[in-house]
C-alpha cells in the first residue's frame, strides 16, 4: 500500500495576511510557477469588504516567500471586463503554455454571477488581460500546458446543480472561444469527494500520463469538508482519465487549515514540478493562510493506477 500524503513542510503557513504590506484579511488559493529560476505565487486575498483581489510573492526556494508591495491583479474599474469583475477576482491558475508565455485563468465575480477570464504575462511585472472565457456560471479553470492536434484544452467546472458539480473538458482553437465541451468525471457518492469536485492545479506531465490535483467537497452537518485528491489523464487524449485514486491526498487537519475565514478548507489552485520528480503543492488553509507540502509525481501516478476509484461517471 502507497502511503498516500502530502508531507507538509514544518513552517506552514508559509504565508498569512501580516507577511502582505497591504491591508488584506486572507492569503490563499494561490496559482504557482517558476519563472526564470523563482518560484512564483498569484494568490487571492479577502479585502475587508468581503471581495478578493490576486497578489504576487516571489522565492529562491519554493518555501520562503516575499509579498511584493503592490497587488497584481485586482477588479477593472473601466473598460469592457469592469462589469464583470465588480464583486472581485478569485483563484487564479497559471499556465505556462510554450510560445505563448503564461496564461492566467482567475474568476471574476459580478451581479452577473461567475465566469472566467483569461488574462497574460510575459514577466510577473505586468499582465494584459484578454478576454472573458466563459458566460455565467463557471469557475476553477485549469489550461494545460501544451496544445493537442492544435487545440488548446482546458478543464472547467460549470457552478450549477445540473450536471452536478462535475469536471468537464473543453477545446478552443484560439484560447477564447471554447466549445466541443463534455463531462468527464463526476463526484461519486458516498465518498469523500460526493457533494462536488473541481478542477486544482494546472495538470503535470509525465511519462504515464497527466496529473491533475483536483478538489473535492464532503458535506457534514457543520459545513463542507474541502480535501484534494488526483487524476491521472492520458498524454494524447486528456478527456480519457486513466484512474482516480480513491482516497483523498489531503485533508484540513493542522489548525490553520481547521479554523479560519471558512474552516475545514485545503485547497488548491497551483503545484510545481522539479527536475528530480518532486512536486511542491501549495493550498490554501481555511481560506485564509497558504501552506506548502511536497510528494513525489510518482507516488501520484502510482495511487491513480494501483488504488483507483470505480465507475467515474455513472
Ligand atoms: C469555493 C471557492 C474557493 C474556496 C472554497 C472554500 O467555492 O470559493 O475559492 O477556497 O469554496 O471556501
Amino acid at each position: 500500500m502507497i502511503e498516500p500524503t502530502i508531507n507538509r513542510y514544518s513552517k506552514n503557513p508559509i504565508l498569512t495576511k501580516e507577511d502582505v504590506p497591504y491591508r488584506v484579511a486572507t492569503v490563499h488559493n494561490a496559482g504557482a510557477v517558476k519563472h526564470d529560476g523563482k518560484y512564483i505565487l498569484l494568490f487571492r486575498s479577502h479585502l475587508y469588504n468581503g471581495r478578493s483581489i490576486i497578489g504576487q510573492a516571489r522565492s529562491t526556494d519554493g518555501f520562503r516567500f516575499e509579498v511584493n508591495p503592490e497587488p497584481f491583479l485586482t477588479p477593472d474599474r473601466s473598460g469592457p471586463f469592469a462589469e464583470y469583475e465588480e464583486y472581485g477576482v478569485e483563484d487564479c491558475r497559471i499556465c505556462a503554455m510554450p510560445g505563448d508565455s503564461y496564461l492566467l485563468t482567475y474568476s471574476a465575480y459580478s451581479r452577473h454571477g461567475v465566469r472566467i477570464m483569461l488574462a497574460r504575462t510575459t514577466d510577473f511585472l505586468s499582465v494584459e488581460k484578454i478576454a472573458a472565457i466563459s458566460q455565467a456560471d463557471m469557475r476553477n479553470v485549469v489550461v494545460f500546458p501544451q496544445k493537442f492536434n492544435d487545440q488548446y484544452v482546458r478543464l472547467d467546472r460549470p457552478h450549477t446543480e445540473i450536471s452536478p458539480w462535475s469536471i468537464w473538458i473543453s477545446y478552443s482553437p484560439d484560447l477564447i472561444h471554447w466549445g466541443n465541451s463534455r463531462v468527464i468525471m463526476k463526484p461519486q457518492q458516498y465518498h469523500w469527494d460526493e457533494m462536488k469536485i473541481g478542477p486544482g492545479a494546472t495538470p503535470i506531465r509525465t511519462d504515464a500520463g497527466w496529473i491533475h490535483i483536483y478538489h473535492g467537497v464532503f458535506s457534514t452537518m457543520s459545513g463542507g469538508v474541502y480535501r484534494l485528491g488526483v487524476a491521472l489523464h492520458d498524454l494524447e487524449d486528456p478527456s480519457k482519465i486513466l484512474g482516480v485514486a480513491d482516497d483523498w491526498i489531503l485533508q484540513p487537519e493542522q489548525p490553520w487549515e481547521i479554523s479560519g475565514y471558512v474552516p475545514n478548507v485545503v485547497f488548491s489552485c497551483g503545484a510545481i514540478a522539479e527536475q528530480d520528480g518532486t512536486i511542491l503543492l501549495y493550498w490554501g488553509g481555511a481560506d485564509s493562510v497558504m501552506c506548502v507540502g511536497t510528494i513525489t509525481a510518482s507516488t501520484l501516478v502510482q495511487l491513480c493506477q494501483e488504488n483507483a476509484r470505480g465507475d467515474l461517471i455513472d
